[in-house]
């Protein structure tokens, strides 16, 4: 599903070999970083969404950049890569909600090329 969403998005040949898998509980965050502890910057992240809605923060190339925000809903996918891929991002923190499958928890899957 990881390497169709990527395609998708016009990264053809991404076969990921790694998955960080995150847990939010109410008022947890995710501030503004990039990802860069993968090898090859050619390749890029796809982000699955699961559970409670979140609001995804989506910044620049400096952490100074001011980020749009993209509500993300259960079953939503982002991929970043190309120019993008080490753009500033993270997440507000989660609203207390509940979501049939997950309670009140947000998990988020990013799928990875890491060595
Ligand atoms: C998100 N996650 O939860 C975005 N980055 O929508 C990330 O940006 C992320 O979950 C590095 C490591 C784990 C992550
Ligand atoms: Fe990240």
């Amino acid at each position: 599903m990881a390497q169709d969403a990527a395609a998708s998005a016009g990264f053809n040949g991404f076969v990921p070999d790694a998955c960080l898998i995150n847990r939010y509980a109410p008022g947890a965050r995710l501030s503004l970083h990039q990802d860069k502890d993968e090898r090859d910057f050619r390749q890029p992240i796809v982000s699955v969404s699961l559970g409670v809605p979140a609001i995804f923060l989506f910044g620049g190339l400096r952490r100074e950049d001011k980020p749009i925000r993209i509500q993300l809903a259960h079953g939503d996918v982002v991929v970043w890569g190309g120019p993008a891929r080490l753009r500033y991002h993270g997440v507000m923190p989660l609203k207390q909600a509940t979501h049939r499958l997950t309670g009140e928890h947000r998990i988020n899957l990013t799928f990875r090329k890491a060595g």
